[in-house]
């Protein structure tokens, strides 16, 4: 890349399927078709307190959560863009009871299908902080030139072809990952396009930041409150003590996460066995990211992308981030407790 000279994310794209003879261009082809749903995504996340589309729809999602109306918007207009696609077979979405197959031959004739968390954390989206659009590529096992069948969906992570999200913090930055590596594109207004910014992506070893709700910890078992405990002591063996982040808004909690390096939890408690975040549009894609990029991604007791999804919104612990960090997070949370 010539110094000062702008790659937007369709030229990356391009450049990478040159260097595969064999490949077709269409996985490329729907990065940038979930580029372009960003976008219209973004303009109307850039201007929520101008016009009426901010609080509540009224209406709850399968997980029993008050749907905002960006989170509605945000959902139609990703599957709206992806129905258009040539490369989509069909979705499934946060915000949709059950996976959604397009019928058109088009489709039916596709090899991808998408997961996404249209709006992930949108509980910040009154308060004006970071949120998110997040997304799994996986290639279809059922028979192209047919509708996609719920097998496309629960499909492990560890067959991910692609994942990624959208921020939409102080800047819109969208990171993906492939099986080659972790990269970063910043939208450049001016122009609407996504510009490479943050090439080769890689998750530091180790962190200083731990991030988690520990408005749970009454509800953590013994051996996740001693670590949570290590992580707020002096400990001269490292210097000054972690700082404790959370925004409540996972793609902003993970993004961070990935850049500065650290820790982020969401893991099981005494109410909630499985934790909180769903495994096929939150858990896995952060993971195969983070992964990716040098870090780990744990449900404590297996690594992520090995569960083998049974249902299209289960959830899943998870402690992801600097693997040195998450090595020693789940050795203490998971100690045999002392009797
Ligand atoms: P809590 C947002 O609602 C979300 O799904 C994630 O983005 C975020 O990490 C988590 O839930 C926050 O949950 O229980 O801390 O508010």
């Amino acid at each position: 890349m010539l110094k000062g000279q702008l790659i937007t994310l369709d030229e990356f794209t391009i450049q990478e399927t040159r260097k595969f003879p064999q490949a077709t261009g269409e996985l490329s082809s729907l990065l940038r078709d979930i580029a372009l749903a960003g976008k219209l995504i973004n303009k109307q996340v850039r201007k929520a307190g101008l016009s009426d589309i901010l609080g509540a729809q009224g209406t709850s999602n399968i997980q029993g959560e008050e749907q905002m109306k960006l989170d509605v918007l945000a959902d139609e207009t990703l599957i709206h863009v992806l129905k258009n696609s040539t490369d989509c077979a069909g979705i499934a979405s946060e915000e949709n009871d059950d996976h959604v197959c397009f019928e058109d031959t088009v489709s039916t004739n596709s090899k991808y299908v998408v997961l996404f968390d249209p709006l992930d954390g949108s509980s910040n989206i009154d308060v004006n902080a970071s949120i998110g659009t997040i997304f799994s590529i996986y290639r279809r096992v059922s028979p192209i030139g047919q509708p996609c069948t719920i097998e496309d969906f629960l499909q492990p992570g560890n067959k991910l072809m692609a994942a990624g999200y959208i921020i939409y913090g102080s800047s819109t930055m969208m990171v993906y990952a492939t099986k080659l590596g972790v990269n970063g594109f910043t939208l450049e207004p001016s122009i609407g396009e996504f510009c490479l910014s943050h090439p080769n992506m890689k998750c530091p070893e180790n962190g200083k930041i731990y991030s988690l709700n520990q408005g749970n910890t009454v509800k953590y078992s013994a051996g996740l409150k001693a670590y949570l405990e290590y992580c707020m002591e002096s400990n001269k063996a490292e210097g000054r003590p972690y700082s404790h982040r959370y925004i409540g808004s996972m793609v902003g909690d993970l993004h961070r996460t990935l850049i500065k390096g650290g820790i982020f939890m969401y893991p099981a408690d005494s109410s909630s066995p499985n934790g909180k975040l769903r495994l096929q549009y939150e858990c896995n894609p952060m993971t195969f990211i983070v992964q990716a990029a040098g870090g780990t991604g744990s449900t404590g007791t297996m690594d992520v992308l090995d569960v083998q999804p049974t249902e299209l919104h289960q959830r899943v612990p998870i402690y992801i981030g600097s693997k040195n960090m998450v090595a020693k997070a789940i050795a203490m949370a998971h100690a045999p407790e002392t009797v």
